[in-house]
């Protein structure tokens, strides 16, 4: 099965198992039989812990190829540490409140169907859910089962929350959010789309496609960034174990940045006109106020190139600008703030169109004195102060700016003497381009001279002295907000008082049940503030009859940051989780998941490890020692374009298409898209299991490719891998007898060069497969070399005419009959994390006892690693002199190193000089010798 099926041959269709091979009831027996056999985690306090982690569902109700890569890759590596002699914890819960479920209900209401309620419908998809990764034959340790739905799983999040509350790392402030006027609801930023309507493009719901606006609301904070520092420095710890994609994208979202502030001072002026000549002095309005407005830049050395300041519409100072300025400015302003905060930062921040207002005021730059027009605009956000100094001559977002409204650009770098000479140095022409590497300062004053880095400490050290600024440290990473106007997630544990405020929920009246009776369907309020049972509630400090809960819910990560930990004790109902336990299992050491979650969830469960250990409940700063990011399994995708039809077909449906003339083969456009119901490029795991078996389908999943890329399904390989499947069953079960009750050798009964061989091939596939389940995790190589040993193990059978049983101690076979066993047994325990059931089948088929799963890991022979010696003529000048004795598969390197030392060139040499030297492993070696 390739990586890629793009061709544009017709294809053929998906085949049915054509047999009574039937592994239909040998999986179901094994499912049972691990369920009521296989040891649980922490049976075996002696054996090293091993804790196998994949990331936790969010239950829609589908197993699709997106867990199933993910749990097969677990479950195979879990079932190899077994092997291996750990005690293995691999236990899989429910990341189940979140808004799905709830519109799903909402959805369901509107079209007048009942009994939808987000709960009812969550639990039977678990159900549902858990009965699939049954049929897979996933080892996951079920009674540590967690949902973060329940209440004895969300009372835990609530009691961390007050924790946080408690150290003020958990706060309340007025927050800008998404809103969506139609829906009647926050969105989270992910679920804002830009949306093109005619010419019209905007920022709008994912769901209905309403322009989205921004809303103004308290909402609760997680204190982030006060671990901006110890996430950032916890990356490189992390090293090789974790992707570098994973760890670079991290480092960008915290985003560090050394730079310098600078105070520059605002000329605050009564009746400014932003239509007013950009020069100074403004000639309009009376000043009323200088007020200090700060700069953070990461190019100080710039300074004396500032031609405007610029400010984000959200800054502080935008407030007491709109009370001064006249009338037309004061409307400039606020249709451009109203128009700025409905885009999304990220387009603010690469967007392409630069746009400002001007305020008719003037900032004056701390080091020389000059006055440079006040700006609002929308490539500055609320980052390091909100307000940049800007210098259109060496950046390029002021570059932009400054010719749309024509500011002057101002060179205060030149190149080094030494990029001078390069090509780029030469074009330097900052009316043109911004020049924005770092050099020599002109037009500096003082500074002139200095190359760029000395410039910034000089200019960061007198700003200091001069208390105007100075030295600091910013991070991009923002302050968590967590607060949902939604029903399904988990309460906010606070009650608020009229007399004391915000008061935290004692932790003995834990948890905060989510009522079940809600009226869920959206109103622009939480539905949680149309329940008053709920809603009102005696205030925990003064009594107050009259307090309120809040009715917010959390963001859905906040209940996967800390999972893991609840597994190693999940049904403890006096603590979170006894530490001692978390001791015993984490850090875990191998997280399985997607790509996606590179950064926000993993973030989260760190900051939450972190924190989880500044309160002394762990002994451990990073939660997962290991991280493996997979790819994603995609599917070819069939569009028909033509003038009956504009639209995604299945091969099938093409292929009718074409023999009713409704289309030709050249209407249709082949892609490799990410798997989607729509595009009908989709297999459905779980009717692939029911058809072709568990086995089949996890070996299927492993085999399309390297498992950290991206792959592309394709439906006729599975039935390839289905046929080995059977070969590799029937080779064992009808050739058992070979190797059944087989006397031991005797120290004469040596094995005969074919066997020498099968053992080589059988032991190398040990060291590859203990290579690739220890960390490289390719498991397409090793599923190949399994293939090529049921191969060489048939030849083997046939070469060495092995027939019935062993006859006696004397038997000639004898020695190839233990080869052959010692074989099998590799082969099947090779197999057995990927393919469990048919692995059980063989190892009983052998006269194995017990579960194969109890064997040890297998452990190469270095003996066997090395084939026999051959021996190879050597020629001198065309004769042949002699003949070295190397390893069969000697390559020309160590060809040439033993002729050299081989006693016929020796003599032959005798002073004289070797020309040239030509070495064919395994035939021959050619000396030049002049
Ligand atoms: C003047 C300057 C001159 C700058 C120059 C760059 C080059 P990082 O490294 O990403 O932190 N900046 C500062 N605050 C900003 C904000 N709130 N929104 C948008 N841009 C902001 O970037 C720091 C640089 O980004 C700062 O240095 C500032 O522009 C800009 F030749 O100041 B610089
Ligand atoms: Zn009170």
């Amino acid at each position: 099965m390739s990586k890629s099926s793009s061709g544009s041959s017709r294809r053929q269709r998906v085949v049915e198992p054509d047999d009574a091979f039937d592994f239909a009831s040998y999986e179901a027996h094994w499912q049972k039989y691990w369920a009521e056999h296989l040891a649980p985690a922490g049976a075996d306090a002696s054996r090293k812990k091993f804790y196998a982690l994949s990331m936790f569902p969010y239950p829609s109700g589908v197993l699709h190829f997106g867990h199933a890569l993910p749990y097969t890759i677990i479950d195979a590596l879990a079932r190899y540490k077994r092997m291996c002699g750990h005690d293995v914890i691999c236990p899989m819960g429910w990341d189940a409140f979140g808004l799905p479920a709830e519109n799903a209900a909402i959805e369901a209401v509107r079209a007048g169907k009942s009994n939808v309620h987000p709960k009812t419908n969550t639990l039977a998809n678990i159900d549902h859910m858990r009965e699939q990764m049954r049929r897979f034959g996933y080892s996951f340790d079920w009674e540590r089962e967690v949902f973060t739905c329940r209440a004895d799983y969300y009372k835990w999040t609530q009691w961390i929350f007050l924790k946080m509350l408690e150290r003020n790392i958990a706060y309340r402030k007025k927050a800008r959010v998404n809103w969506c006027p139609s829906c009647k609801t926050v969105l989270a930023n992910e679920q804002v789309e830009t949306i093109v309507k005619d010419v019209d493009e905007f920022q709008g719901c994912f769901r209905c496609g309403a322009k989205v606006e921004p809303r103004e609301i308290d909402a609760w904070f997680l204190r982030i960034t006060e671990y901006a520092d110890r996430l950032l420095n916890g990356l490189s710890q992390l090293g090789k174990n974790w992707s570098e994609l994973v760890v670079s994208q991290q480092r960008n979202w915290i985003g560090r940045s050394e730079g310098v502030n600078i105070d520059f001072e605002v000329e605050l002026r009564h009746g400014a006109s932003g239509s007013g000549p950009l020069t100074p002095p403004g000639t309009d309005g009376k000043p009323v106020d200088r007020v200090p407005l700060t700069v953070f830049t990461t190019r100080a050395d710039t300074v004396f190139g500032v031609t405007y300041v610029a400010i984000a519409p959200e800054h502080p100072l935008v407030k007491r600008i709109l009370e001064l300025v006249d009338s037309r400015t004061h409307k400039r302003i606020h249709d451009f703030i109203q128009e700025t905060l409905s885009m999304t930062e990220m387009d603010r921040a690469s967007g392409d169109e630069k746009e400002g207002v001007a305020t008719g005021m003037f900032a004056v730059n701390p080091l020389n004195g000059e006055k440079v027009p006040l700006f609002i605009a929308n490539y500055v956000l609320m980052y390091g102060t909100g307000a940049v100094m800007a210098v259109p001559a060496h950046d390029e977002r002021d570059h932009d700016f400054s010719k749309e409204y024509r500011l002057p650009a101002k060179q205060v770098i030149e190149p080094t003497a030494e990029r001078k000479k390069s090509d780029t140095g030469q074009r330097v022409d900052v009316r043109r381009a911004a020049f924005t590497e770092p050099g020599i300062l002109v037009n500096s004053g003082k500074y002139s001279g200095l190359d760029s880095q000395a410039a910034i400490a000089a200019i960061a050290a007198d700003l200091k002295a001069a208390g105007k600024g100075g030295p600091v440290v910013n991070y991009k990473l923002r302050d968590w907000g967590i607060s949902r106007q939604r029903y399904w997630g988990c309460p906010i544990p606070v009650v608020h008082c009229d007399k004391c405020g915000i008061v935290p929920v004692p932790e003995r009246d834990l948890p905060v049940e989510l009522p079940d009776d809600v009226d869920f369907l959206p109103t622009g309020q939480s539905p949680l503030t149309l329940h008053p049972a709920f809603q009102k509630t005696r205030c925990p400090r003064c009594g107050n009859e009259h307090a309120r809960r809040d009715t917010d819910t959390m963001d859905t990560f906040v209940d996967s940051s800390w999972y893991w930990f609840r597994y190693t004790d999940a049904k403890n109902g006096e603590v979170i989780f006894d530490p001692a336990k978390v001791r015993r299992w984490c850090p875990v050491d191998l997280y399985v998941g997607g790509r996606e979650h590179a950064i926000l969830h993993l973030i989260y469960a760190r900051f939450f490890c972190k924190f989880l250990h500044d309160i002394g409940l762990v002994d451990h700063e990073e939660p997962f020692t290991r991280m493996f990011t997979h790819g994603l399994i995609q599917g070819e995708s069939i569009k028909v374009v033509n003038e009956h039809m504009n639209r995604y077909v299945t091969a099938d449906q093409l292929e009718a298409l074409i023999a009713q003339g409704k289309a030709r083969a050249e209407d249709a456009t082949r892609r490799i898209e990410k798997m989607s119901k729509s595009k009908l490029n989709g297999a459905d795991p779980t009717e692939l299991v029911r058809r072709f078996g568990a086995d089949t389908v996890r070996m299927c999943v492993l085999f399309l490719g390297p498992a950290e890329q991206d792959s592309v399904w394709d439906p006729n390989g599975i039935v390839g891998v289905h046929r080995f499947i059977k070969r590799w069953h029937e080779t064992i079960l009808s050739n058992a007898p070979l190797v059944e009750n087989l006397p031991p050798l005797a120290p004469d009964q040596r094995l005969g060069p074919a066997a020498k061989t099968l053992r080589h091939a059988a032991h190398s596939l040990i060291e590859k497969a203990t290579q690739e389940y220890e960390g490289r995790y390719a498991f397409n190589t090793v599923i190949a070399r399994c293939m090529e040993l049921v191969n060489d193990i048939r030849a083997f059978i046939t070469s060495e005419k092995l027939e019935g049983a062993v006859k006696g101690a004397a038997d000639p076979t004898l020695p190839a009959r233990h080869t052959l066993d010692e074989a099998f047994s590799i082969l099947n325990r090779a197999l057995a994390p990927i393919a469990p059931h048919t692995a059980e089948e063989a190892h009983r088929a052998l006269g194995g006892r017990g579960s194969i799963f109890g064997q040890p890991w297998p452990k190469a022979d270095p003996a066997a690693l090395v084939l026999d010696e051959i021996e190879l003529p050597v020629q001198v000048n065309g004769k042949v002199r002699g003949t070295i004795r190397v390893a069969r598969e000697a390559d020309a390197k160590a060809l040439e190193a033993a002729a050299l030392a081989s006693e016929a060139v020796k003599k032959l040499l005798d002073g004289k000089q070797v020309k040239k030297m030509i070495a064919v492993p395994g035939k021959i070696v050619n000396v030049v010798v002049g």
